[in-house]
């Protein structure tokens, strides 16, 4: 039988990051009743598995039995090609406990400063995981590649934002309008492949 999300599902989001959550409701258009984990008082799962994909289901399966609802969840990062991969599924940690990405993108320019490179590339990823209340569950992956810049430019977006230049583009995802990062975001990739899976 195929999964289908018919419009009107509610969904909770699985996310504690109000970022994102802005991201994912643009995304879905208003085609579903959003409800978020944090009106909910989901508390947030501890992170316990190595890859994006691992993660992402893991919140979405936690958001789904604890809600009883069907659940979406949505677990990223910036990888730097010079840091092998790093901050990657640790981005969030990075900023420490007061969530400052001032310190998360300082970290990163003096990483690449210690390693003595000239590759600036790195890339985006999303993970999107959409999991049943005890039922079953899918997940896809998203990527966005391009290179970073020091200092970071613009306070649109979030996280990592002001430093990511996507590729073919001079704008940072921190100067361009939300729409224009929406259209080509890691978020964005992996939402489309949802769509054409789970949508009506
Ligand atoms: P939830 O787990 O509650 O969803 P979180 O912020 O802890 O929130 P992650 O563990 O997936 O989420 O961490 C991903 C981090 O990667 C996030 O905090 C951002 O700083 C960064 N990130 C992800 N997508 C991004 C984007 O589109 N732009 C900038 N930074 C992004």
């Amino acid at each position: 039988m195929p999964l289908i999300l018919p419009a009107g599902t509610t969904l909770v989001a699985a996310t504690h990051n109000p970022g994102k959550a802005r991201e994912l409701a643009a995304l879905l258009e208003g085609r579903f009743t959003v409800l978020t984990a944090g009106e909910l008082n989901i508390p947030e799962p501890d992170e316990t598995e190595t890859t994006f994909v691992g993660n992402a289901l893991l919140k979405a399966r936690h958001a789904a039995q604890v809600s009883g609802r069907i659940a979406l969840a949505d677990d990223s990062g910036l990888s730097v090609t010079a840091l092998d991969g790093a901050p990657g599924i640790f981005s969030a940690r990075w900023a420490g406990p007061g969530k400052d990405f001032a310190v998360a993108m300082g970290k990163v320019e003096e990483r690449l400063q210690e390693v003595g490179t000239d590759d600036y590339s790195a890339w985006f990823t999303c993970a999107l995981a959409v999991a049943w209340p005890d039922g079953p569950s899918v997940v896809v992956q998203g990527e966005v590649h391009g290179s970073l810049v020091f200092p970071g430019r613009g306070d649109r977006g979030f996280g990592y934002d002001p430093i990511f230049v996507p590729r073919g583009h001079d704008q940072t995802f921190g100067e361009m309008d939300p729409e224009a990062k929406d259209a080509m975001s890691h978020r964005a990739r992996a939402f489309a492949q949802l769509k054409a899976a789970l949508f009506e």
